[in-house]
């Protein structure tokens, strides 16, 4: 493999490269922060990206391109309001032209550029992060609202279509040899009663009651940046994943995100709930941008939404745990078993609170 420095040097747009370190926490590609010895756009961000999950990686630069490209004509139509600022990722060139590039042994790599005085944080602590955090993306599928949904690639098939994962998962059971534990026994059952029910999206996109836009694909909280300075939201990241699908997939992918205040990634599984003003400051936040283009239909289906993203979720995590986790990066051999049992114990705190969460999204709209 070519070193990381050599890569590097393909996209530097400028200056020497003096420090390149491993990045963020993501389950399936290699993100790295290169820095340069300049004073301004010190940084940028270096990934390698996992070709076993997206089998046509250029697509996704094609899809990044298009959509931020979108985004940067309707902030010059329609700038935000006095005060608000929104950066937009940029893809940095190769030196021989290309968005990407391959290293002496196929590794595909590209290149986006960093947002300076920014961070993000795996969880949220108040409400007025909240707020930003919804904001956030709302912003983006208000941006998006208006660019055809079939200008984008679709670079992961059966991606968020929960009945495609439930048939993998079904697969999963029968083929491989599953142990018995009191954890296995649990997640089987829990998946078990909620296989009719986890249609729910599906079915109301074949019913034509939601339709395909354009849709992040992955909006949890540490996507979302943040400004050192003013705690504002300024931009999102990792678009790998955007793509035509439902916007139900991000609302319930960043409220089962959101309102989960010990995270994904706690080992105390036990003590995950979702938390209620946290879900309604997001939904604020999102609805300040958002509401203009949402209907009668879309407001229905939120609840449902953040129920089967947490559930959706635990059942691709507990099915990688069957599989041998070949599709998330773990730890250790029984990560994603936790993991899921994470997103499981978020779903049941989730149908606990329904009439609350059913009650919020009324009074807000
Ligand atoms: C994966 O790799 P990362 O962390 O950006 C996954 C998301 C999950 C997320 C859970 C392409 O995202 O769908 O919600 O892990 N991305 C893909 O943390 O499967
Ligand atoms: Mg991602």
């Amino acid at each position: 493999m070519d070193s990381l420095f050599a890569v590097a040097e393909q996209f530097k747009p400028h200056g020497r490269v003096i420090e390149i370190r491993e990045f963020g926490k993501g389950n399936i590609n290699n993100t790295f922060l290169v820095t340069l010895d300049t004073e301004k756009e010190k940084h940028f961000i270096l990934q390698r990206i996992n070709t076993k999950v997206f089998r046509q990686p250029e697509l996704i630069g094609q899809n990044m391109r298009a959509c931020t490209h979108h985004i940067r004509q309707r902030l010059k139509r329609s700038p935000l309001g006095a005060g608000r600022r929104w950066e937009v990722l940029e893809v940095l060139f190769a030196q021989d032209g290309r968005d990407f590039w391959l290293d002496s042994d196929g590794s595909f790599w590209r290149a986006i550029s960093f947002i300076d005085g920014s961070q993000s944080f795996d969880t949220i602590k108040n409400t007025e992060y909240a707020r930003e955090v919804g904001y956030a993306l709302g912003i983006f599928h208000t941006f998006l609202s208006d660019l055809p949904p079939d200008r984008l690639s679709d670079t992961l098939k059966g991606f968020h279509i929960t009945p495609c994962y439930l048939r993998h998962y079904e697969d999963v059971l029968a083929k491989y040899n599953v142990g018995k534990s009191p954890e296995i026994n649990y997640c089987v059952q829990f998946i078990r009663e909620r296989n009719a029910w986890a249609h729910v999206l599906e079915n109301a996109r074949a019913q034509g009651k939601l339709l395909l836009r354009p849709i992040h694909g992955d909006p949890k909280v540490s996507n979302i940046m943040i400004d050192t300075a003013t705690g504002q939201a300024i931009s999102i990241v990792d678009l790998d994943t955007v793509k035509p699908g439902l916007i139900h997939y991000d609302i319930g992918d960043c409220l089962r995100s959101g309102c989960n205040t010990i995270g994904e990634e706690t080992e105390q599984w036990e003590g995950v709930h979702f938390d209620l003003d946290l879900c309604k400051a997001i939904l604020q936040g999102y609805l300040s941008m958002a509401r203009e283009f949402l209907t009668e239909n879309d407001f229905f289906f939120i609840y449902d939404s953040i129920r089967l993203i947490a559930f959706e979720l635990g059942l691709r995590f507990f099915t990688d745990y069957l599989k041998g986790n070949v599709y998330f990066r773990v730890r250790y051999p029984e990560h994603n078993l936790a993991r899921a049992l994470v997103q499981f114990k978020l779903t049941r705190s989730i149908e606990s609170r329904e009439r609350a969460i059913r009650k919020i999204i009324r009074e807000i709209r």
